[in-house]
C-alpha cells in the first residue's frame, strides 16, 4: 500500500514537472495556460515572432498569425511573398530610374512628350530616320535604307553602285551573220559560215567555240571576268573559221559595258555582216 502510495507521488511529481505553465514545455498550445501559446516548444504569451511559427499559409503580423489574405504587414518579413509596401505585401516593388517607361510591376513611370522616346527610364530626343535621295546605308537611327543586290555596294552617298571586286559571267548567246560579205559567199564554193566570237579581256583573248556552217549560231559560252575589267573595257570580234586561218566577219573593236548594260543584264553587239547577244549576270 505505501509502495502504491509512493509510486503514486513519483507519477504527480514527474506529471507536474511535464506540465505546461510559462517558461515550461509543451508540444500544442492546449499544453498551455489560457491565453498562452506553445511557442518553440516553451508555453509564451506572444503567439509567434517569425512567419515560420504560425501554421498554414498564415504570417506573424504584431505577434500574431494571421491569415495570408489580411496583406498587412510591418516589414518586408511579413510577407510571404513580395514586399511590404505602406502595410500592405505588394508582390513587387515598383522601380523607376527616370519618368519614363515600366515600372517593373505592370505599371508605369510616366510617358515622353511628343518627339521624345523612351529609353531606359529617360526620356531622350527622337530620331528623325534620314534616307531622302538614299537607297541604302544606314539611316542615322541605327537602321538602314536598305541594301545593295549582289555586286553592288553601298557608296558613301547612300546609293547602290558596281562593285569593283565583283565577278561577273558574260555569256555569249547567239548571233547573226549576214547572208553574204557583199555578194560573195563565206566559203568557197558557196558554203555557210562558222562562226565563232572573241572577246579580249584584260588584254587576254579567249573565244567561243566554232558552230559549223549556219548563219544562225547558237554558243552559250561563258566569258568570266571582274566588274573592274569589263569596264576598262572589252574588245570583241566574230570570225569564220576557214579551213587554214580565220576569216573576219567583225573585225576586233572596242564594245562599252555601262552600268546600264550590267543593270539590264544583256548586251548587244553588231558590226556590218553579223552581230552576237550576250547575257551578264554576276557569279
Ligand atoms: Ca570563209
Ligand atoms: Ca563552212
Amino acid at each position: 500500500m505505501l509502495r502504491l502510495i509512493l509510486l503514486g507521488w513519483v507519477g504527480l511529481l514527474l506529471f507536474a514537472a511535464s506540465s505546461c505553465g510559462s517558461g515550461n514545455n509543451c508540444l500544442s498550445n492546449s499544453d498551455c495556460p489560457a491565453g498562452e501559446f506553445c511557442l518553440d516548444k516553451q508555453c509564451d504569451t506572444v503567439e509567434c515572432r517569425t512567419n515560420g511559427d504560425c501554421v498554414g499559409e498564415a504570417f506573424c503580423i504584431e505577434q500574431s498569425c494571421q491569415s495570408k489574405s489580411t496583406e498587412k504587414c510591418i516589414s518586408n518579413s511579413d510577407c510571404n511573398n513580395g514586399d511590404c509596401v505602406a502595410g500592405v505585401c505588394k508582390a513587387c516593388t515598383p522601380s523607376c530610374l527616370g519618368n519614363c517607361g515600366p515600372d517593373g510591376c505592370g505599371g508605369s513611370c510616366g510617358s515622353c512628350q511628343q518627339g521624345f522616346t523612351c529609353e531606359i527610364n529617360k526620356c531622350v530626343q527622337g530620331c528623325t530616320r534620314s534616307c531622302s535621295g538614299r537607297t541604302c546605308g544606314s539611316d542615322g537611327c541605327g537602321g538602314s535604307c536598305g541594301s545593295c543586290g549582289k555586286g553592288y555596294q553601298c557608296s558613301g552617298s547612300g546609293n547602290c553602285e558596281l562593285d569593283p571586286s565583283a565577278v561577273w559571267v558574260i555569256t555569249v548567246t547567239k548571233g547573226s551573220i549576214s547572208e553574204s560579205l557583199d555578194g560573195d559567199s563565206w566559203d568557197f564554193p558557196g558554203g555557210l559560215p562558222d562562226p565563232l566570237v572573241c572577246l579580249k579581256i584584260n588584254n587576254k583573248e579567249e573565244c567561243t567555240n566554232t558552230v559549223d556552217n549556219t548563219l544562225s549560231p547558237v554558243w552559250n559560252y561563258p566569258f568570266i571576268a571582274t566588274t573592274t575589267a569589263i569596264q576598262s573595257g572589252v574588245k570583241a570580234a566574230i570570225y569564220d573559221a576557214d579551213v587554214t586561218d580565220y576569216e573576219t566577219i567583225c573585225s576586233e573593236g572596242l564594245i562599252s559595258i555601262g552600268k546600264d548594260d550590267f543593270r539590264r543584264g544583256s548586251l548587244k553587239v553588231q558590226c556590218k555582216y553579223g552581230s552576237f547577244e550576250a547575257t551578264l549576270r554576276v557569279k
